[in-house]
């Protein structure tokens, strides 16, 4: 029979003997778009340790397209579970950092209210890849990208991240407030520069004197985020209700592990984020190309083979010893070798990689990482194969996970049932794999033609076009499972 228990509902009353800090007198010092379960399991969980000794760094976040983080944590005044899990067993806590979310469509004046705050020093962002609204291959602007368009005929009521940014910087501009520091946390190449890019160019489209002004005055320190996050499932909150008695509308889920590189350029100030086991450096990039081609690389090819194999779960795909053999080459044979000298250990981490792969106590959904797809490919699988490619080297495996995604993208699985393929792309993806008529080359070369993802260096590749369609040809005939073994055979 199933009995319904109910806990002690999550309130600042609940949680006050829990916090290690007076949330009565914190106060905010950053706004946080984009307050999906990364973040909450990441910044908010750094922030909530320095709370204890400097109350002025609170954060307000927001939800820029679904306000469900927001619905389900008001009534619990924006704290939250944040529970840690792996095979060996389980912890968790309350975090306070948030006293806020702000839903942009129905909150946006109080959203630019916050932004435009001055004790607002540091705007930080997880948006995903395709808040950027940019075309991935080259990291500029995409200025015919439909919210792009709304933004500029709508400047002081903005939707997107570039423009609430450059809308918050040009009213603090015009006040006298000193701008903010912009955070980027995306998994993005580069992605202080990135978002510079594509901020101040967005800023150029509406006013070069304001363009000019951001370029000169407001910091984008490029930052290395990581921690293993799975969306939160109804199961998680029974889960924390069991464990703990707290009935808690959306308490988030993680692994142990948690990194976070920073560069440290913030002249309005910042958090002492060393504290509380963030790197501060003067140059992320080594560290953001590691972790984007051997943790994401390796998700990503994970996700697209896992799925068409069968596997729901990272745990179960990389339990498969052949996928296992494959990752961990795919690392070892063509990653590895295009990682810039003085970082650590690169084999220790491939293989804490793997351990983290198999925690068998996070539920991650292969269908959730090949989200995006379009939007990813480029910094965690493209970077690899052109920097092996201009050194004559072969590329087999990182191939196959970019025909992996070619075959996912056609919308239907091996058993001929229909995959929902989440991606700002996928109207004309699945177009281009209609007109290849299930032919291999076809699909290969017009998927090869969508610039935003292959720019115009890989189509004219030849040898890389042939080794998809060879991966191709055979993940149609024969399937995902079987491809990988006969590769690691091969
Ligand atoms: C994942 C990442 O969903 C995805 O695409 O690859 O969210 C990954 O879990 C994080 O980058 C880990 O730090």
């Amino acid at each position: 029979m199933k009995t319904e228990r109910t806990g002690s509902r999550l309130s600042a009353a609940s949680a006050a003997t829990r916090l290690p800090y007076d949330r009565a007198r914190i106060t905010p010092g950053i706004v946080h778009l984009g307050v999906g379960a990364f973040c909450r399991a990441h910044l908010a969980a750094y922030v909530d340790e320095i709370l204890r000794s400097d109350p002025s760094w609170a954060i307000i976040g927001a939800s820029l397209r679904r306000s469900v983080t927001r619905d389900a944590l008001a009534p619990q005044d924006f704290l939250y579970t944040l529970a840690v899990r792996d095979g060996a067993g389980a912890s968790s806590r309350v975090i306070g950092s948030i006293v806020q979310i702000l839903d942009a469509a129905t909150q946006q004046r109080d959203l630019i209210a916050a932004l435009a705050d001055p004790r607002i020093r540091i705007v930080s962002l997880t948006v995903t890849e395709k808040g950027y609204c940019h075309d991935p291959a080259t990291g500029e602007l995409d200025p015919h990208h439909p919210y792009v368009v709304r933004d500029l005929a709508h400047p002081e009521a903005p939707v997107t991240g570039p423009g609430l940014l450059v809308r918050a910087l040009e009213l603090r501009r015009a006040a006298g407030i000193a701008p903010f520091t912009v955070l980027c946390c995306d998994n993005l190449p580069e992605n202080g520069n990135t978002t510079a890019r594509v901020v101040t160019g967005f800023a150029r489209l509406r006013d070069k004197g304001l363009a000019d002004h951001i370029a000169a005055e407001v910091a984008f320190p490029s930052t290395m985020v990581d921690r293993i996050v799975p969306a939160t499932t109804e199961a998680d909150r029974r889960l924390i209700l069991d464990t703990t008695g707290m009935d808690d509308a959306w308490p988030v889920v993680t692994e142990p592990f948690t990194q976070w590189v920073i560069e440290d350029r913030f002249p309005g100030g910042r958090p002492a984020l060393e504290r509380v086991g963030a790197e501060l450096v003067t140059d992320v990039r080594p560290f953001e190309l590691m972790k984007l081609r051997m943790l994401n690389g390796s998700h990503s090819t994970i996700a697209y083979l896992g799925y068409l194999g069968g596997y729901q779960h990272v745990s179960e795909a990389i339990a498969d010893p052949s996928l296992l053999t494959l990752i961990h080459e795919l690392m070892t044979d063509e990653v590895m070798s295009t990682l810039p000298r003085g970082l650590p250990d690169l084999a220790a981490y491939r293989d804490a990689l793997l351990e983290r792969f198999r925690n068998p106590a996070l539920r991650h959904r292969t269908w959730q990482i090949a989200m995006d797809g379009s939007q990813k490919l480029p910094q965690r699988l493209l970077g690899t194969i052109r920097d092996r490619l201009a050194l004559g080297l072969p590329v087999r495996r990182a191939a196959l996970g970019v025909a992996a995604w070619m075959r996912y993208v056609t919308g239907v699985d091996e058993r001929g049932d229909l995959i929902d393929v989440r991606d700002p792309l996928a109207a004309r993806l699945q177009s281009i794999s209609k007109s290849s008529a299930g032919r291999p080359d076809r699909l290969v070369d017009g998927l090869l033609g969508v610039a935003e993802v292959f720019g115009d260096d890989l189509p004219r590749h030849e040898g890389f076009r042939a080794e998809l369609v060879g991966h191709l040809t055979m993940l149609l005939r024969r399937g995902a499972l079987e491809t990988v073994r006969f590769m690691n055979h091969g």
